[in-house]
């Protein structure tokens, strides 16, 4: 029985030595060290060997089975350890080769110069106030000095709703009334707000022109505001937005809520004011309307004034995106073309 003991123990030497999963090794295990498993057996039977036999035999067949044991653990280890090295191998990365790009969203140019207005008009000390896109025709024109059938109303081609009197805003300029009934305390609050928004005009639609555009409004009213506030803040704008050099100038206009009125040029940036195709070769480029709030609208908007003054400005972020980006044509803004916004 110790011969065929010692067989055993050879055999299951040499089998173990071949094996590489981790199945086999199970098998082997069972087969040899399991409850039913030979070299367990043979323990077993110990006690059928002649009396004087069974010490020599029984301390032999336990170290067989420790011995075995600690091949199997051995073998065990070298059999993950294996295993974990062909999976590495299988799913290897190639650290090299170029990623997978994901598509990211960007801003809309026109948010993109929206904020930059932001940044540049928050750092001059005013604060975002948002009105109405949908506005009532009293606040759009009349309270601007503009009642029916005012010849001015032809400046702006309105959108009417189903509604009598209420309409799509034409301009920001009604934001003005809101923000001084809204902000003034019935009169006797300095203000200084930008007032950004969509504006709608029923305009035939060219490479220069939208139904739909925004703008961004300005009005400051104060106690002694004067032009000269208006014109050292709107070049002080332009030095921001354009360089500390751009030439700013003054132009006389009209807007029936303003007066005096201008219409606000900067020095054409692209060519430095020697004439290109895109200044049409005068060197300027108009960047806003404005003027000092008329009185019939400080008074409209709560301030009396005999006692209160005050500036405003209307400028157009697409026209000045266009001018930044060089876009030939500002139907691009809302077509949703990829192709064209995926370029800011
Ligand atoms: C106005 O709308 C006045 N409310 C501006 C103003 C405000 C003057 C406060 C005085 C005081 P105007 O119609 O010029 O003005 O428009 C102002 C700006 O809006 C233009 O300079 C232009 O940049 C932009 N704009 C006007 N119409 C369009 C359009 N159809 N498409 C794109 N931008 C436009």
């Amino acid at each position: 029985m110790l011969e065929q003991l010692e067989q055993l123990y050879q055999q299951a030497l040499a089998e173990i030595e071949q094996i590489t999963d981790a199945e086999s090794l199970r098998a082997w295990e069972i087969g040899y060290l399991g409850k039913k498993g030979s070299i367990t057996q043979m323990l077993r039977s110990t006690g059928q060997l002649p009396p004087e036999q069974r010490a020599s035999f029984g301390k032999r067949a336990n170290q067989i089975k420790l011995d075995l044991t600690a091949a199997y653990e051995a073998r065990e280890k070298l059999v993950r350890e294996q295993a974990l090295a062909r999976d590495l191998e299988e799913g290897q990365v190639d650290v090299t080769l170029p990623g997978r790009a994901r598509p990211t969203g960007g801003l809309h140019p026109s948010t993109q110069i929206l904020r930059q207005l932001y940044a540049i008009w928050a750092e001059m000390g005013f604060q975002v106030y948002r009105s109405r896109d949908v506005e009532d025709d009293d606040t759009n024109f009349t309270l601007l000095n503009i009642p029916p059938h005012h010849p001015a109303r032809d400046m702006w081609d309105t959108f009417y709703t189903t509604t009598p009197g209420v309409i799509l805003r034409t301009h920001t300029s009604p934001g003005q009334i809101h923000a001084m009934r809204d902000l003034g305390g019935n009169g006797t609050q300095p203000i200084r707000v930008i007032l950004p928004g969509m504006c709608y005009r029923y305009e035939q639609v060219t490479a220069r022109s939208e139904m739909q555009f925004h703008q961004l409004e300005g009005l400051a009213i104060g106690r002694s505001i004067r032009m000269s506030d208006l014109k050292g803040t709107i070049t002080a704008f332009a030095h921001r937005m354009y360089g500390a050099h751009a030439a700013v100038r003054f132009r006389a206009s009209y807007f029936p809520f303003t007066e005096p009125s201008m219409e606000v040029d900067v020095e054409c940036f692209l060519c430095g004011g020697k004439g290109c195709r895109v200044c049409k070769y005068a060197g300027w480029l108009e960047i806003a309307g404005a003027g000092m709030v008329h009185p019939e609208v400080l008074r409209n908007g709560g301030y009396d004034p005999t006692v209160w003054s005050g500036f405003a400005f209307g400028m157009g972020p697409e026209r000045m995106a266009m001018l930044k980006y060089r876009i030939s044509d500002i139907r691009y803004f809302w077509q949703n073309d990829l192709r064209f916004l995926e370029q800011f």
